[in-house]
């Protein structure tokens, strides 16, 4: 794989979009060719999947069939979008990718992380992120955020406890790939979290190119 595959990650209303504004803007004056792609979804099929991983349903999504949708959504992701492009010598920018099943279905829900790196294995093979920015913010402020956009949809829909996990789970992650995994203080202002955002993306592109 020739192109670079740069990931944010981090809990709901966390500022994702509004860095990725920066991070684009950054990329294309570097002059680097990249796809900004999102999961769950980036291709037709999995952008169905998406919804129905986030609409709201009578009957309750179990645990494991969130989790085999989230890797079926990836799956078709890899192979439409994602390995196309690095394989064509593309940066890929992803907003999530398996760190956030390793933090929503392995933290927050409690699945299994053996399981889910079984599945990752099967799916992805050996390809990972060269590159992933994780914002770190305690969940109540994120969801607060969140709830200004208006109608939260059904993982927002869980408990403050649930989100705590999922951003232990983050850094937890941070902690075990130091090298991979940058993480910026996303509780300051938008400018503090941008500069640092734009530090850790230059240093990388320096040691890239
Ligand atoms: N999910 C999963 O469970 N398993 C998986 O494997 C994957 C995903 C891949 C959809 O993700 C869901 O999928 C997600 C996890 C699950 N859970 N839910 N729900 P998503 O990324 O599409 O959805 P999201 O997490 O809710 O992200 P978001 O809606 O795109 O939020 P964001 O991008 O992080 O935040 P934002 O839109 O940039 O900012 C939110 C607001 O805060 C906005 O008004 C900003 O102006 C404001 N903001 C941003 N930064 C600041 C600062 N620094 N200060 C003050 N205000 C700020």
């Amino acid at each position: 794989m020739k192109g670079k595959f740069l990931t944010i990650e981090g809990v709901e209303g966390v500022g994702k979009s509004t860095n990725l504004e920066s991070i684009k803007q950054i990329l294309e004056s570097e002059g680097i060719n990249f796809v900004a792609t999102r999961e769950p979804g980036g291709t037709l099929i999995a952008e169905k999947i998406r919804a129905l991983l986030l609409e709201h349903h009578q009957e309750k999504l179990c645990e494991l069939s969130e989790l085999l949708l989230v890797f079926a959504a990836r799956a078709q992701h890899l192979e439409v979008v994602i390995k196309p492009a690095l394989e064509a010598g593309t940066w890929v920018l992803c907003d999530r990718f398996t760190d956030a099943t390793y933090a929503y279905q392995g933290g927050g829900r409690g699945l299994n992380f053996n399981t889910i790196s079984e599945l990752e294995n099967l799916t992805q093979g050996t390809l990972r992120p060269d590159f992933t920015l994780i914002l770190d913010l305690d969940p109540e402020i994120g969801l607060s955020r969140a709830k200004n956009r208006g109608e939260l949809d059904r993982i927002e829909l869980e408990k403050t406890d649930f989100f705590k996990k999922v951003r232990a789970s983050y850094l937890d992650i941070s902690k075990r790939e130091p090298e991979r995994c940058k993480v910026v203080d996303a509780s300051r202002s938008i400018d503090a979290v941008s500069n640092d955002v734009t530090e850790y993306l230059m240093t990388f592109i320096r040691e890239s190119t």
